[in-house]
C-alpha cells in the first residue's frame, strides 16, 4: 500500500499550448519534449492511512494545489477493486529553487508511477501517462525518459492522449539543455490561464495549432538523425509562434523580458562565430539553450555574460522509476 517513485522534469522542443476539455487536459495539438537529467522529484503515496494528507516540499498542501494530487490518486481508486483508504502524499524536488522549470510535470509523473504501485496496478507506461495528464498535462511526457510525443487523441475520453517514448536516453547522449535563470520571480500569468486566454482570444490560435501539429513529425525526425541545427531552428521558431499566440491575446500575454531578448539577440551573434546554440522558452522569461556536450561550457558562459543569475546544465533523462522500499 506504499510506493516510491522518482522522476524527471522535461522541457518540451514542440510545446502544448492549449486545451480542448479542461477537465481531463486534452490538448489541441499533440507536443514533444526531452526528459531532464539530473533535476528530478521523488514522490511516496502510501495508502490506508487514517486522513488524506499532501506534503510538498516540507510544505501541507492547500486548496488547488491538493485537489490536484487527490483528484489523481481519485482516479487510481477508480481503478482498483479494493477499498485503498485515505492517502499520505510527501513529494520533495531536487531542483535548485532557482532551476527556473516548473516541477509539477516531474511531480504528477512521480505521483501517478507511485501512486499504480502503491494501489498494486501494474507498470504500465501507457496508463501512468494517462494519470500524469490529469494532474499536469506535461507531466505525461515524463512517465518515460529520452524523448516523448504526447499524442493529442481523438477520444472526448482521453484515453488515446499520452504520451510515448520515440527514442530513449542513450539514443543522443550528446545533447544538452541549458537552462539560464535571467530573471527568479513568479510569473504572473500561469501556464494553465495563459493558455485558455490564449485558446479564448487570439486569432492567431487556430495557425498556432495546425503548425505545430505539424512540426512534431520533423522533430522527430531530426531527433531521429540527431540533426542539431535543424531541430534547433525548429526549437526557436516553435518556441516563438507559442508565444506569438500568446502575445496576440487579449488582454495580450508577454512572458518575455529585456534579459530573455537581450540573451536570444546574442545566441544569435554566437551562432555566426560557429557556436551551436539554440533557444526554447517556456512560458516564462528563462531561455533554455539547445547544444551539444563539446559546446556546454560555452552557452553557459554567454548566458552568464548577458546577466543569467543561475545556470543548470541538463542532459536527456531516463524513464520514471520506483524505488526500494525499506
Ligand atoms: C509544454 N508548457 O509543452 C508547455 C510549453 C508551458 C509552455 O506544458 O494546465 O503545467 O497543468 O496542463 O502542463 C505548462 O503547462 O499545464 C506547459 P496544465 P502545464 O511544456
Amino acid at each position: 500500500m506504499k510506493a516510491t517513485a522518482l522522476a524527471h522534469p522535461n522541457i518540451a522542443l514542440v510545446k502544448y499550448w492549449g486545451k480542448r476539455d479542461d477537465a481531463l487536459i486534452l490538448p489541441h495539438q499533440s507536443s514533444l519534449s526531452m526528459t531532464l537529467s539530473p533535476l528530478s522529484v521523488t514522490t511516496t503515496v502510501e495508502f490506508g492511512v487514517a486522513t488524506d494528507a499532501v506534503d510538498i516540499n516540507g510544505h501541507t498542501a492547500k486548496g488547488s494545489e491538493r485537489e490536484r494530487v487527490l483528484k489523481l490518486l481519485e482516479s487510481v481508486r477508480a481503478q482498483t477493486k479494493q477499498a485503498l483508504g485515505p492517502a499520505k502524499v510527501v513529494s520533495r524536488g531536487d531542483f535548485p529553487m532557482a532551476a527556473g522549470l516548473a516541477s509539477s510535470a516531474a511531480g504528477f509523473a512521480a505521483l501517478a508511477v507511485a501512486g499504480r504501485a502503491a494501489a498494486g496496478l501494474p507498470s504500465d507506461a501507457r496508463a501512468a501517462s494517462i494519470l500524469a495528464r490529469l494532474g499536469s498535462g506535461s507531466a505525461c511526457r515524463s512517465v518515460e525518459g529520452g524523448f516523448c510525443e504526447w499524442l493529442r487523441g481523438e477520444r472526448p475520453d482521453g484515453e488515446d492522449s499520452y504520451a510515448v517514448q520515440r527514442f530513449d536516453a542513450a539514443h543522443w547522449p550528446d545533447l544538452r539543455m541549458v537552462v539560464a535563470v535571467v530573471d527568479r520571480g513568479e510569473k504572473d500569468v500561469k501556464s494553465r490561464d495563459g493558455m485558455k486566454q490564449t485558446v479564448e482570444t487570439s486569432p492567431y490560435y487556430p495557425a498556432w495549432v495546425r503548425d505545430a501539429e505539424a512540426e512534431v513529425p520533423r522533430a522527430r525526425e531530426f531527433i531521429a538523425r540527431k540533426d542539431l541545427q535543424a531541430l534547433g531552428e525548429l526549437c526557436e521558431r516553435n518556441a516563438w509562434r507559442m508565444h506569438a499566440t500568446s502575445l496576440a491575446a487579449d488582454p495580450p500575454l508577454c512572458y518575455l523580458n529585456a534579459g530573455t531578448l537581450g540573451l536570444i539577440q546574442q545566441l544569435r551573434e554566437a551562432r555566426k562565430k560557429g557556436v551551436p546554440v539554440w533557444f526554447t522558452l517556456d512560458a516564462g522569461p528563462n531561455p533554455v539553450l539547445l547544444t551539444d556536450a563539446a559546446h556546454e561550457v560555452a552557452a553557459e558562459a554567454l548566458a552568464r555574460a548577458c546577466g543569467a543569475l543561475d545556470v543548470v546544465r541538463c542532459v536527456p533523462g531516463g524513464d520514471a522509476v520506483l524505488k526500494q522500499e525499506h
